[in-house]
């Protein structure tokens, strides 16, 4: 059952793209008066949970913290971290009852999940222009799969895509590239894509390339590709301000730009220097900048990532004279959630005609460039596209992924990914990942190992870090075979990974599931948040310490437990607790009674994995594989065939 009730004139931003009737109140919680904006609060049993709200820093069970949204280039993942990149206002309390709500607003958004133990939750909403979305469901996965539903079907992106890929800040010329490409493949480690960070442009100006470096990208394209590899770009969300750029007078030309208070393009610093912001509120805007990729798909390039879109800023006329940050009253004390108000209030879209400052829409921003971008993808190439962005909000699920930006190589960021996982899952995001090894700091094997092993099962599988780190890509390391058998193991997974996501994605299915979602009436199961289920066969039990080579897992059913070091070992393992042991060039994982999971030989490149040879693992006795060329727009139920054992 899902109810709407719209509060005054709200944005319409197409997150939800399906009919929801609409109620005279929002359904299952008190909505009062506060300042120009709502608050909304409801009480909370002692068991009840809190699950959702996608990108945040602390939990499975959101319940005991408070959660800003307004999208922030925060490189600081801490535990008390109140906001990311991403604003994803959807979460579900769960106990007696199953409810699911919806804050559809692209302006800041206050989370209170009982944050004070006082068992209230509460949200708290800066503008009263907004359409709540209310869901009663019998189960917590109900209520999910019913919002999934009503936001539409999730991004797909091609079979290489599901293959590992290797980045760091910093790569810039053909060399660097090729050395990459090199280390990989001496070493035989798979590899199926190199992302490109800012070094590859020319002076950081979108949809250009370095001249001296790239004069010819068209064969460096075609090079990669003859060795199963693609390269990556990355796109900033400022056009450099600097005659002579054509996207910059093009968008001054057309108007397509975000204006200042006195109706002037708006200017602010990022990366190349003075940056206009193109207003992707502006469907023809969006469509323009979204053509522009063209400037790279000419040349052989299928995929991208879009980055600094909450809009990061680094300084501006205003804000270089007074630098004010952005902070939240609590009822404990003010929170900084490290965005700079000031920008912010200073420039202004054109949405439908009318002029509306950037702070109060700003949580949309990041969506739709990426939607920008999709679209037009979506037109270009006759083939799927990848996509991934750090800013995001509901919605832009269904035209790219997402990475959670800036992590740094520490065990806590580790656990993290493991918590961000299916809360990102239930805000309709499918194809995700994180840095992994860490984007700040230096990473250790060990930690890179466990990282990795985790990476494994999540659809985003890429290896990024900072300019000024230590070298991050794995055959940088001591022993390179441990590295070959973690990453190795994705590869002989795949016709799984690719089945269980394309799955989730056509049916509206999670993809990562906490225990509790499958085992809802288990009490043990509702505390793990260290254990994930992966699919309909897996669940994952990842080691996230550092040192230990085992830790105990919670199997709320019969399992088969799966250790694999380059070979896989099977053992039967009964419900309740039990120990498990694994080295760093080991994954265990496990497979759910009556289940069954299909195994490849494995390959270099995604693409070259035989998908159709398959071993089945388990103790089940048939299993639904998804089965096409990983690039046809065509999907459906008719790529599904059954294997039996
Ligand atoms: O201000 O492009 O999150 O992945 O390597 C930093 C350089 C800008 C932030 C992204 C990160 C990327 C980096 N970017």
């Amino acid at each position: 059952m899902i109810t709407k009730w719209v509060s005054g004139c709200p944005y319409q931003l197409d997150a939800v793209i399906e009919e929801v009737p609409a109620a005279p109140r929002a359904e299952g919680l008190t909505a009062s008066a506060l300042g120009n904006g709502l608050e909304f609060t409801r009480t909370l049993a002692e068991n009840d949970r809190v699950y959702g709200l996608g990108e945040t820093t602390r939990g499975i069970n959101k319940r005991g913290n408070r959660i800003v949204s307004y999208n922030a280039d925060n490189p600081h993942h801490l535990p008390d971290t109140v906001s990311l990149y991403g604003a994803h206002n959807f979460l579900i309390v769960s106990g007696e009852e199953h409810w699911g709500f919806f804050f559809d607003t692209p302006a800041r958004v206050i989370f209170d999940v009982d944050v004070d133990h006082s068992g209230v939750l509460c949200v708290r909403c800066d503008s009263a222009n907004l359409t709540v979305y209310s869901i009663q469901g019998d189960s917590d996965k109900d209520v999910a799969e019913q919002f999934l539903h009503i936001i539409g079907r999730s991004f797909i992106p091609p079979l290489w895509a599901f293959g590992f890929g290797q980045s760091r800040w910093g790569y810039k010329t053909k060399q660097d590239f090729r050395a990459v490409a090199d280390g990989y493949q001496k070493n035989r480690i798979p590899l199926d894509y190199i992302c490109m960070d800012i070094d590859y442009m020319d002076r950081f100006i979108d949809f250009t390339l370095n001249p001296k470096n790239f004069p010819d990208f068209s064969e460096f394209c075609q090079e990669m590709r003859s060795r199963g590899l693609r390269l990556v770009p990355i796109i900033d969300a400022g056009i450099k301000v600097e005659p002579g750029n054509p996207v910059y007078e093009e968008g001054v030309a057309r108007g397509y730009f975000c204006k200042n208070k006195d109706g002037k393009d708006f200017q602010a610093a990022v990366w190349p220097g003075m940056t206009h912001f193109t207003d992707f509120f502006r469907p023809e805007a969006r469509e323009w900048f979204g053509r522009q990729y063209a400037a790279l798909t000419e040349k052989g390039i299928e995929g991208f990532w879009n980055d600094m879109n909450e809009p990061a800023i680094f300084y501006s006329e205003a804000t270089s004279r007074t630098a004010k940050k952005d902070y939240i009253p609590g009822s404990d004390g003010i929170y900084q959630t490290g965005v700079n108000l000031v920008d912010y209030k200073n420039f202004y879209h054109n949405i439908d005609g009318k002029s509306v400052v950037h702070h109060e829409v700003h949580n949309a921003y990041g969506y739709l460039m990426t939607r920008s971008a999709g679209e037009q993808l979506d037109k270009m190439l006759d083939k799927r596209y990848l996509l991934f962005s750090r800013s995001s909000y509901i919605g832009a699920h269904r035209y790219g992924g997402i990475w959670t930006g800036d992590n740094t190589s520490s065990w806590h960021n580790l656990r993290m990914a493991v918590h961000q996982m299916p809360s990102l899952n239930m805000c309709g995001f499918l194809y995700v990942g994180t840095d992994i090894g860490g984007f700040g700091g230096n990473c250790s094997r060990e930690l890179l190992l466990r990282w990795l092993a985790l990476g494994v099962f999540t659809p985003l599988m890429r290896d990024h870090t900072a300019k000024g780190t230590r070298r991050q890509e794995c055959y940088r390391y001591w022993f390179k075979r441990d590295f070959r058998t973690v990453v190795g193991l994705r590869y002989r997974l795949l016709p799984y990974l690719y089945s269980e996501y394309m799955k989730a994605a056509i049916r509206g299915k999670l993809y990562f599931r906490p225990l509790s979602f499958d085992f809802p009436e288990d009490a043990e199961a509702a505390q793990v948040e260290d254990q994930l289920l992966v699919g309909e066969s897996i669940m994952i039990t990842p080691l996230l310490e550092k040192g230990k080579r085992k830790r105990t897992v919670y199997l709320p059913e019969d399992m088969t437990k799966v250790l694999y070091d380059g070979s896989f070992h099977t053992s039967c393992l009964e419900r309740g607790y039990h120990e498990i042991h694994a080295r760093t060039n080991q994954v265990v994982f496990f497979i759910r009674k009556d289940c069954l999971v299909p195994i490849a030989e494995g390959a270099e490149h995604a693409e070259a994995v035989d998908m159709e040879n398959v071993t089945l693992l388990g103790d089940g006795s048939c299993y639904q594989q998804y089965l096409d060329d990983g690039q046809t727009k065509d999907y459906g139920e008719s790529h599904i065939r059954t294997l039996t054992k």
